[in-house]
């Protein structure tokens, strides 16, 4: 990779922090902007104290100052933006706040990257822009004016993402369903893998909201990252940057009720779920029709389920086991 500077928003978040590990293992410096609202500082334990990064504790809606950070590291190459409101519901109760990050703050963070020359921007999408789809596999032009967001999230990235292609400037990756490392498990909206693995290693039931009949497309972060470098042309045969709307998945629909069954061979538990009532609003399926950024980049999901499921329990197990030392020592001192 030639050597080049990044901008990263969004860089203690759970993509965000594993983009930076990525970039400055392969000879990249980074430059990390978070206000931790989501975000949290252990995520970049591995890399805080790296050479090549430098941080900045800072809110993606104060633009001026993200100008200044950019002038002062010039010249930064490209800006991977992923800081945002990244609750749906959160997004519900407080759609002001989240219009104003998601769509109003990256829309000029957009123009200032252009205005100092980047020579590529990396949005964050996804697939919540789709609302329901009714569709079997979703294309990128499924999203239009017309479309109906379920939330203010879904709708804030549909606009930027729609800035950024119409801008001819950068490329909004809409991603699936992401699961991983560093993945919160701890709120009721955390994401369904994250929960399973909690409750399989607590010897719980999972919960599957409804009859497990509902499908999505998961895919684990490492591949997410390898389609953020490929979007930046960083990766792969091509080194000109994206521009447009690509959607990011593995392509391929699990039921919730086989995902129930993958968790309980990798991750033990009583194996029976509990069966609790649909959640409001949910999407009945949601899988991507990922040939478009095959096409342009040649990119192929390399992380398969129960591989991705193994790393992510090996996390889980390994934080439990780091919160019970902090435990006891606490207890000690
Ligand atoms: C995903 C995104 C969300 C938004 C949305 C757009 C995640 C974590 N969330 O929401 O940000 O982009 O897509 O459509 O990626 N479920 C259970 N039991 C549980 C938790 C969940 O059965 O304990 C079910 C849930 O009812 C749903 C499915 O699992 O049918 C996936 O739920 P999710 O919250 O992981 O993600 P999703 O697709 O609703």
């Amino acid at each position: 990779m030639p050597p080049i500077r990044c901008l990263v928003t969004g860089c203690a978040g759970f993509v965000g922090s594993h983009l930076c590990e990525k970039l400055l293992a392969l000879g990249a410096s980074v430059v990390g902007v978070d206000n931790f609202f989501s975000g949290h500082r252990r995520n970049m334990a591995s890399f805080a104290e790296h050479p090549e990064f430098r941080f900045y504790e800072t809110c993606i809606t104060r633009t001026s100052e993200l100008a200044d950070i950019l002038a002062s590291h010039a010249p930064v190459g490209i800006c991977f933006h992923l800081a945002a409101v990244v609750s749906v519901a959160w997004s519900m109760e407080h759609p002001d706040r989240t219009m104003e990050v998601n769509y109003q703050a990256s829309e000029r963070l957009h123009a200032v990257c252009r205005e100092k020359g980047l020579g590529a921007f990396v949005f964050a999408g996804s697939a919540a822009e789709y609302g329901e789809t009714g569709l079997a596999a979703i294309k990128e032009e499924a999203a239009t004016s017309g479309t109906v967001q379920a939330s203010p999230y879904g709708r804030a990235k549909f606009l930027t993402s729609r800035l950024v292609e119409r801008g001819g400037f950068g490329a909004s990756l809409r991603c699936f369903n992401i699961y991983g490392p560093r993945q919160d498990p701890g709120s009721p909206y955390s994401g369904v893998i994250s929960r399973f693995c909690l409750q399989a290693l607590a010897l719980e039931p999972v919960t599957i909201f409804g009859d497990g009949g509902q499908t999505r497309d998961f895919i684990q972060v490492a591949d997410v990252v390898d389609a953020y470098l490929l979007a930046a042309g960083l990766a792969g045969p091509h080194t000109t940057p994206l521009r447009g709307v690509f959607n990011v998945g593995r392509g391929e629909a699990l039921s919730i009720l086989e995902l129930a069954g993958i968790v309980a061979a990798v991750a033990g538990g009583p194996g029976e779920p509990r069966f609790l009532p649909p959640r409001l609003g949910d999407i009945r399926h949601s899988l991507a029709d990922v040939s478009k950024l095959a096409a342009a980049t040649g990119f192929r999901p390399a992380v398969g389920i129960k591989d991705g499921l193994e790393k992510t329990v090996e996390w889980m197990r390994s934080e439990a086991a780091a919160q019970g030392r902090e435990g006891r020592s606490g207890a000690a001192e």
